[in-house]
């Protein structure tokens, strides 16, 4: 895969340790390149917060909603984030990184045990761990489950955030706070109810979250609002676009991969980035499903993919898509290796 980078940052130094030096990161191309190492300030406040909770709560939206522009993709199927994204929050007197994490479920493929392996692990070393309720359903064992980890884990301090505020009715949040308050769940340090899609209370958590990060270093360059390559993030839109109006088995069995970069300069001068992104699924039947009546599921996806891109990355962009059939990559352990779950 090409190296590309939006701005003349050099990834360096100032990286977190986990960093591969010369890997490409989304960075938000309204504010540029900024921090060299820069050392403590004494009011400047950080740490790593994480979001924890089943499948479906609204995880992924909360991230991007904190963030302030998209970094990780949201959907209405289980199990779509499957890795851990990082998403960056800085502003002058804080910085807070935001681990998304996969969704924790019983566990039914190979894909699955490493998806809640992640989310376990990323519980380790958190200032900070959110564990996300929906307060239009009952809280049920899955609730449960997932509390329990949070328990488990580490963390300074535990918050739980009542999520679709929107969708529930004054009654609902009612019970659900009083179900949380009563510790039946475990003792939490706040509880917050908010709606990540309406963004209404987020800046009350945010506050929260802001009281309990400790004085800490600038994590990450000014500007930068994501620990991915912006290859992941195209994947990942595309995949998103896939997973619009999937069925059944399918989300499940498609999987994404830019597996070329360039840039290019179009003939009028303007600057391109060509993207090729291998769609991958696990039998004929659902390569037929995912390119569509005379390509046209295909090309609705490549296209809104491509728009979305562009729009959050400031640059004109050529995705080019492919569908490749590969019988059970899900749970061929060297297959998930080479793609990087
Ligand atoms: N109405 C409403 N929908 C939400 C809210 N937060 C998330 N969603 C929706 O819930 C679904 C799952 O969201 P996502 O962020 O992907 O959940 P995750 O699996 O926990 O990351 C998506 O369809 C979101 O648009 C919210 O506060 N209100
Ligand atoms: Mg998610």
């Amino acid at each position: 895969m090409s190296d590309h980078s939006l701005t003349d940052q050099q990834p360096g130094d100032q990286q977190p340790a986990d960093q591969q030096p010369g890997d490409q990161q989304m960075v938000d191309p309204q504010l540029g390149a900024g921090a060299d190492g820069q050392p403590t300030e004494p009011n400047f406040h950080s740490g790593f917060v994480t979001l924890f909770g089943r499948p479906n709560v609204g995880k992924s939206t909360l991230v991007n909603a904190m963030v302030g522009t998209k970094v990780t993709i949201v959907s209405d199927k289980p199990q779509t984030t499957r890795t851990t994204v990082r998403g960056v929050r800085t502003r002058p007197d804080h910085q807070m990184v935001f681990l998304d994490t996969p969704g924790v479920h019983r566990p039914r493929t190979l894909l699955g045990e490493r998806t809640n392996q992640r989310a376990i692990e990323s519980l380790a070393a958190t200032d900070v761990v959110c564990f996300l309720v929906e307060a239009n359903t009952q809280i049920g064992p899955g609730d449960r489950f997932v509390a329990d980890l949070v328990h488990k884990s580490d963390a300074v301090s535990r918050i739980a955030v009542l999520n679709k505020v929107d969708l529930a009715t004054h009654d609902q949040i009612g019970e659900h706070l009083g179900l949380l308050g009563s510790g039946e769940l475990g003792v939490f340090d706040a509880y917050v109810p908010i709606s990540a899609q309406t963004g209404e209370n987020v800046d009350a958590l945010l506050g929260e979250l802001l009281a309990k990060l400790p004085i800490g270093p600038q994590y990450y360059p000014d500007g930068m609002i994501s620990d991915q390559p912006e290859a992941f993030l195209a994947a990942e839109l595309v995949r998103e676009q896939l997973l619009e109006g999937a069925r059944d088995e399918l989300p499940h069995s498609i999987t994404v991969t830019v597996t070329e970069v360039e840039e290019r300069v179009a003939k009028n001068g303007d600057a391109v980035l060509a993207m090729r992104a291998v769609i991958r699924v696990e039998r004929d039947s659902q390569k037929g499903i995912v390119i569509g009546h005379k390509g046209e599921n295909l090309k609705r996806a490549g296209t809104g993919a491509r728009i979305e891109l562009e729009r959050l990355l400031g640059i004109k962009v050529h995705l080019e898509t492919h569908v490749r059939v590969d019988p059970d990559w899900q749970r061929k352990a060297h297959a998930l290796d080479r793609l990087g779950y």
